[in-house]
């Protein structure tokens, strides 16, 4: 079937290489921290460090700004003994480099940079000169450290004519400037082109195999296939990362996870990269993870829409549990407590240990304000809330007793392709309370660029949890 290398709401990848360790980046939009930082040793096992921006003054996200706003497609390169990152905040400010000793931080202050555009990238020539390639294409030689345009920005190639010329790359590889796009937009039409020249000026010459890659009207179960990034390993092979889709059920099929990272293997033949399959079936299989909330400072994989308010939340009140304080927000507006982890596998359980109190508290599965479904606990009754578009409902209810109680929701997809993608609620590991359809937190209803974020929240008061644990479930397939 093909696995990701980073499974769930993880688009836009960019990677780098110091030696034999890899780097990869993605994209964050509306949630903070912002632009998570990976690791691996060998493209295929990930593991998150940190977050790029983990500060509000590297991360001005306003209060309203929109589902899928904020910031789009990073790049990460290592040059001159420091990692650059060059990304786009889109909700306010513009495009700006940071730059880190360490890749887990801490990350500098933003040099903002006066270059319109998204999904910028950084390339050096062999004279020391910087260069920065915005969709378009354009191109524009710059200085990364003062944050300034210091000749251009010049119009490159552009692709093939496809709509949305985006993601661009710059490589230096054997006396050439290679530039790979983007091309056809991120939904299903999505490919990769590439083109050449002797300097970042041109002329261009494009690639007489484009696309590179592209999964468009084909029946592969990897979908979307994009916005790469290339890298070298140390033996001289060379590798592609990229965004792709698993769309799944029934036609039309929705895609629930959001845009995920993959691998592809790379070959250059006559001076032009061919690209192997997407996705490894051999790839690491789906983990259990599980977080007692026992360590001093949250792990990096905990994200919260737009902000999340040093009063908001705290591991030191009651030790050893997440406690949340409200905000007087609901899951329907902006400004909610909620602390939560990206949804990475089809087929999973999710579950919790909330101690509601006199708050109203839960788990919620969400998309963005105007889709999610949330279990949640109020004055000794369970209740499963879906919230789809301009719709809000109470579809179940239960009484609970008093004192802490196991929330859990199970996801099902039908991967035969017969029928809906089903979430299911418990209590105390009874029975579901009931089953909602999943679809309707899918990209394809909510649109955007995220995708589902499982989540514990507050909206009423203060409540604490005491562990959240993901376990996949054996039905996954490769
Ligand atoms: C983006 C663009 C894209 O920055 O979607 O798939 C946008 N590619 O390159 C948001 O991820």
């Amino acid at each position: 079937m093909g696995r990701p290398i980073l499974p769930g709401f993880h688009p836009d990848p960019s990677v780098c290489r110091v030696g034999e360790d890899y780097y990869l980046v993605c994209s964050s939009f509306e949630y903070f921290p912002g632009v998570p930082v990976f690791h691996s040793r060998d493209l295929v096992s990930w593991r998150q460090i940190g977050n790029v921006l983990d500060r509000p003054s590297q991360l001005p996200l306003p209060r309203d700004t929109e589902a899928s706003g904020g910031i789009y497609a990073p790049t990460i390169r290592h040059h001159d003994g420091r990692f650059w990152v060059i990304t786009t905040n889109t909700s306010g400010g513009g495009t700006f480099i940071v730059t880190a000793e360490r890749p887990e931080g801490p990350w500098s202050e933003p040099a903002w940079i006066d270059l319109p555009g998204i999904d910028p990238d950084l390339a050096w020539g062999d004279d020391g000169s910087c260069w920065a390639a915005v969709a378009g294409t354009r191109i524009a030689r710059i200085d990364p450290v003062a944050g300034k345009v210091l000749d251009g920005p010049f119009p490159a190639w552009a692709g093939t004519g496809l709509q949305y010329p985006e993601a661009p790359h710059l490589y230096r590889i054997d006396g050439w400037w290679y530039l790979l796009i983007a091309e056809g937009g991120t939904e299903r039409g999505h490919t990769v082109a590439m083109a050449r020249a002797r300097t970042p000026l041109g002329p261009w010459e494009p690639a007489p195999g484009n696309p590179l890659v592209t999964h468009r009207s084909t029946d592969k179960p990897v979908q979307s296939t994009g916005h790469a990034d290339l890298v070298r390993a140390p033996g001289g092979t060379w590798w592609m990362v990229l965004l792709a889709t698993r769309p799944r059920g029934r036609t039309p099929a929705f895609h629930v996870l959001g845009r995920e990272s993959f691998l592809a293997r790379v070959q250059w033949v006559d001076g032009w990269p061919q690209v192997g399959e997407v996705g490894s079936p051999s790839g690491p299989p789906p983990a259990a993870e599980r977080d007692d909330f026992d360590t001093g400072d949250l792990a990096p994989q905990w994200i919260s829409p737009r902000w999340r308010p040093d009063d908001s939340w705290s591991l030191t009140e009651r030790p050893g549990r997440l406690t949340l304080h409200a905000t007087g927000s609901t899951l329907d507006r902006p400004g909610c407590t909620f602390v939560g982890r990206r949804q990475q596998h089809h087929d999973t359980r999710v579950s919790t240990r909330l101690d509601p109190g006199t708050a109203t508290a839960g788990l919620s599965v969400r998309l963005d304000e105007a889709h999610h479904y949330d279990l949640e606990v109020s004055a000794g009754v369970a209740r499963v809330v879906a919230r789809i578009g301009p719709l809000r409902q109470v579809v179940a209810e239960q009484p609970v007793p008093p004192g802490p109680i196991d929330l859990t929701v199970e996801t099902r997809t039908d991967h035969a392709g017969q029928g809906p993608d089903m979430i299911a609620f418990r209590v105390a590991g009874g029975p579901p309370l009931t089953e909602l359809d999943g679809r309707y937190l899918s990209t394809e209803v909510a649109t955007g660029f995220t995708g589902r974020v499982i989540g514990l929240y507050v909206t009423e008061g203060t409540a604490s949890f005491d562990w959240y644990a993901v376990e996949p479930r054996p039905s996954e397939p490769a």
